[in-house]
């Protein structure tokens, strides 16, 4: 079968150019180095999977290969797929539900899905829309490739896939078991993407030519902004130690890297896990660097001793506030003192340390925000992504909102979840002073860099 899957612009049109350019003053500010411009992972894995399975799989990867509306329907029209798939995170929904309805101008008989984070949490209002014919729910391998293998007029009990009656009436499915052993999986298709323009992008951005990689998926942790338990559960998964270090070196190799990011949520979860891992990477003496996301109560001098002498170079943290009020409503479960001694021991062991920080958090006031300010000034990072709190569809905290009636199911205010370009204040603090301190913050700390 022939089939398409298509990772959608991360802009709404009309806000392409405004958006852009406020990313690049930040980070030409020099206290960013985050640009949402990662490899479509997801589809990757989607891709080198339906290939296993024996059909013919084009990734458009728009924000990669840079292809307007325009340029999409024409290839569309070449490869004449029998199923067009469509990756969705909140952003981007309304963009790729636009998608969905070019594909069903120009192909009217082909069937489209939609899969990723926000058609997992909002099945119902994603297949109500008019050019979607199935949402599927979860890791997408097991059910698409079972949809592709049954046929699209045979859609019914296949775990994770949603679908519509004859007279238009959705049916939704539950998510599709987690898939235990992720050895079984080939690994993403980093050919099915541009992965030369994501290199010189990192090359320039972080100064080393490095691509994004995953080896497990889940979180155990709860934190309440947070909204990948959805889509790979609370159940930490992961490749064997040794063969996630052999794939790490195998894509530096291939393309001639200096490094990898883990984009994993969290990626010291267990010690023995990490001593494999690591140890494997000295004994092939490799030469790579690596960066990895992880929690302030997660770092370990010995581990990550060792980690560094695997190539560890840098630790994003997930640190968001300088109040101890506001980490209680994230549900982050860590300390101010922490947060300190954690970063205090990554520096003295000679590793670079980011920090991701939010503002605006529900029952913020400026005080709280005052503290954040106060904390990044006295941790003297070396980068920071700073984000204005919006509340993500699948998280505790954008159910509680919408409980209290604070939020609307709107999807057409859902492309202004670029947190830079919050529309709404969810704190004590109106939206416009909110943003001034968000420019403030961002201008103050790019000097104190
Ligand atoms: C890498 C990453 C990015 C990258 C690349 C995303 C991409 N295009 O692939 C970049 C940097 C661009 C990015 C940007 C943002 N991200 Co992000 N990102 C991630 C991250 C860390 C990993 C994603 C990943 O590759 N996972 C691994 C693959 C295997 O999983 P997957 O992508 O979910 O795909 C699987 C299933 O979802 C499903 N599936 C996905 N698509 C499809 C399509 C079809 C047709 C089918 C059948 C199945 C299917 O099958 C896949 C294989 O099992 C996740 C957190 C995490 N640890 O997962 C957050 C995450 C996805 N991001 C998130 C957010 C919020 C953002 C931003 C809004 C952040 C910001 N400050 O602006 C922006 C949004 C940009 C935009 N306009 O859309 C949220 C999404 C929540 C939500 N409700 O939408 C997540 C879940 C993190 C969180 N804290 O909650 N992100």
């Amino acid at each position: 079968m022939r089939i398409v899957l298509i990772n959608p612009s991360y802009f709404a049109p009309e806000k392409a150019e405004s958006q852009r350019d406020k990313y690049f003053d930040i980070i030409r500010g020099g206290n960013m180095y985050f640009y949402p411009f990662e490899p479509p992972l997801g589809l990757g894995a989607l891709t080198a999977y339906l290939i296993r399975e024996g059909h013919y799989v084009r990734l458009i990867d728009m924000p990669g290969e840079d292809i307007t509306k325009e340029g999409l329907q024409k290839v569309l029209l070449d490869i004449s797929p029998e199923f067009v798939g469509i990756t969705a995170m909140t952003p981007t929904i309304r963009i790729a539900l636009d998608i969905a309805e070019l594909s069903k101008k120009i192909l009217p008989d082909i069937p489209v899905g939609l899969g990723g984070v926000h058609p997992t949490v909002s099945p119902k209002s994603v297949l109500l829309h008019e050019y979607v014919d199935f949402v599927i729910r979860g890791e997408g391998e097991k059910p698409l490739g079972t949809l592709c293998k049954k046929g699209f007029d045979n859609p019914d009990d296949i775990p994770g896939v949603c679908w519509k009656m004859s007279d238009k009436t959705p049916v939704i499915m539950g998510k599709a078991p987690l898939i235990m052993d992720l050895n079984k999986l080939p690994p993403p298709d980093y050919t099915a993407f541009p992965a030369e323009r994501y290199i010189n992008y990192t090359k320039d951005l972080r100064g080393i030519k490095g691509l994004s990689m995953m080896v497990t998926r889940g979180c155990p942790y709860q934190c309440a902004f947070c909204a990948v338990k959805e889509t790979m559960g609370t159940l930490w998964r992961r490749l064997d130690p040794e063969y996630a270090a052999r794939l790490m070196l195998k894509l530096c190799n291939d393309y001639r890297l200096e490094g990898v990011w883990f984009k994993d949520s969290t990626f010291n979860i267990r010690e023995d896990w990490i001593s494999k891992f690591a140890e494997t990477l000295i004994a092939e003496k490799s030469p790579y660097k690596f960066q990895v996301n992880t929690r302030v109560d997660l770092v370990r001098r010995k581990e990550i001793l060792l980690l560094k002498q695997a190539g560890l170079v840098q630790v994003d943290l997930g640190i968001e506030s300088g109040s101890a009020k506001s980490l209680m409503t994230l549900k982050k479960n860590i300390s101010i003192a922490q947060i300190h001694s954690s970063v205090k021991l990554l520096k003295e062991l000679g590793i670079k340390v980011s920090g991701f920080f939010m503002i605006g958090i529900p029952g913020e006031t400026e005080e709280d925000i005052e503290k954040t300010m106060a904390l990044l000034k006295e941790l003297n990072l070396n980068s920071v992504s700073i984000s204005i709190f919006t509340p993500l569809p699948g998280s505790v905290l954008y159910e509680n909102l919408f409980n209290q009636g604070r939020i609307s199911d709107d999807m057409v205010s859902f492309e202004y979840h670029h947190f830079t370009e919050a529309t709404e204040s969810f704190c004590d603090v109106p939206i416009r002073r909110l943003k001034e301190l968000y420019d403030k913050i961002n201008r103050e700390f790019a000097k104190a860099l």
